[in-house]
């Protein structure tokens, strides 16, 4: 019948900011330290803005329409804080003072992403990278020595694919200019 509500049509998607290199090398060095083996692989780490869910084709083409011409200021957020959060044993990197303009960033996703019939989850954004899943290790009271600071300026969309050992993330394309 062709119809989109096939799950196999469907693809797990995320709006998430994407750490380059660099970032990404420091946040899996305090993974490391601090979970060791029990990390997150340092491929998938990433700060999730909005969590899509399964998506049909038609509800992506939506959403990609949605999100032309999104502009974003250059913002940075200073990492320098870990968090943990018992129901799901994870430990997370953030930031004790998340900049406004996040929100607003997260606010203006959601008010275009409501306007093609995505219903954001109600649960307010906490701003975190997964540095742990199933953590049972010693959770870090003390902040960073070393902040990381992530200039961010796009939002990813990306792909949450299935792997043996836990998924594995690919980017899509990026906005503004992807
Ligand atoms: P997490 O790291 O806090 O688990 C891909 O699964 C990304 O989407 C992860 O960063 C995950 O956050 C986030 N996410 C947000 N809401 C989710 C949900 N309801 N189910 C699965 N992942 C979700």
């Amino acid at each position: 019948m062709g119809s989109t509500n096939n799950a196999k049509e469907q693809r797990r998607l995320f709006l998430a900011l994407w750490p380059g290199e660099t970032e990404r090398q420091q946040m899996a060095e305090l993974a490391k330290q601090v979970a060791g083996r029990r990390r997150v692989r340092d491929a998938n780490l990433h700060l999730t803005l909005v969590f899509l869910g399964a998506t049909t084709p038609e509800q992506l083409a939506g959403y990609e329409t949605a999100l032309e011409n999104l502009t974003m200021p250059t913002l940075e957020l200073t990492l320098d804080r870990y968090g943990y959060w018992p129901q799901p044993r994870l430990l997370w990197l953030g930031s004790s003072c998340t900049p406004l303009e996040l929100y607003e960033l997260v606010a203006e996703l959601h008010r275009r992403l409501r306007g093609c019939g995505f219903v954001p989850e109600r649960r307010a954004f906490q701003a975190h990278i997964t540095l742990a899943r199933r953590f049972t290790g010693r959770i870090p009271a003390e902040p960073l020595a070393m902040p990381v600071r992530w200039r961010v300026s796009a939002v990813s969309l990306v792909e949450s694919l299935p792997s043996p050992e836990s998924s594995c993330y690919e980017v899509l394309r990026c906005w503004p200019g992807g």
